[in-house]
């Protein structure tokens, strides 16, 4: 296992999420009637596909990521979710926010200790001053989905070669 020394490679992603609010009907087809939300929590490539408009399309982040841990609220049933494919996201339905934390664990050629990240869930959109904090179901349905994502750059250090060589094949 050789090492590049004085290499400092990194991939570009995003973390975060989207929700929607529930219609009235919707709810009623739900067991937790007190849920408001679906959403969606997520990491995905922040590198456009190519010759595509689209952030975080195919699976261009499974060849160095062999698994994302989201760790929900204790609210919901099993709340340590892992998922080992693209896309690597849940989506649940709820009613409240809180911080999730999302565990990103490297192929084992990487050498590389998992990275731990933190996201809180957004469901509500952004209140003006004046406006209720949680708006009332048919002000947050009109506003649309709710998107809340952050920019990071995983780094990889003095990589090994033959896994230098699994990430710029991709
Ligand atoms: C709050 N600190 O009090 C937050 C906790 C928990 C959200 C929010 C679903 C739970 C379930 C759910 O939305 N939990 O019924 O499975 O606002």
């Amino acid at each position: 296992r050789v090492r590049v020394r004085g290499l400092s490679i990194f991939r570009p992603i995003i973390y975060g999420n989207t929700a929607t609010a529930l219609t009235e009907k919707e709810r009623q087809t739900l067991s937790h009637a007190d849920h408001t939300h679906r959403w969606t929590v997520a990491v995905r490539s922040a590198a456009s596909a190519p010759n595509s408009d689209i952030v975080g399309g195919a699976d261009d982040i499974s060849h160095f990521i062999k698994r994302v841990t989201f760790k929900l609220h204790d609210t919901y049933a099993n709340p340590s979710r892992n998922v080992d494919k693209p896309p690597f996201e849940i989506s649940e339905t709820g009613w409240g926010e809180f911080e999730i934390q999302i565990r990103i664990t490297f192929v084992p050629e990487s050498g590389e200790k998992a990275m731990t990240l933190y996201h809180h869930l957004k469901l509500h959109p952004w209140a003006a001053a004046g406006e209720p904090e949680i708006p009332p179901l048919e002000v947050a349905i009109k506003h649309g989905p709710v998107h809340s994502w952050q920019y990071d750059e995983v780094v990889f250090n003095d990589p090994f070669q033959n896994f230098l060589n699994i990430l710029t094949a991709h």
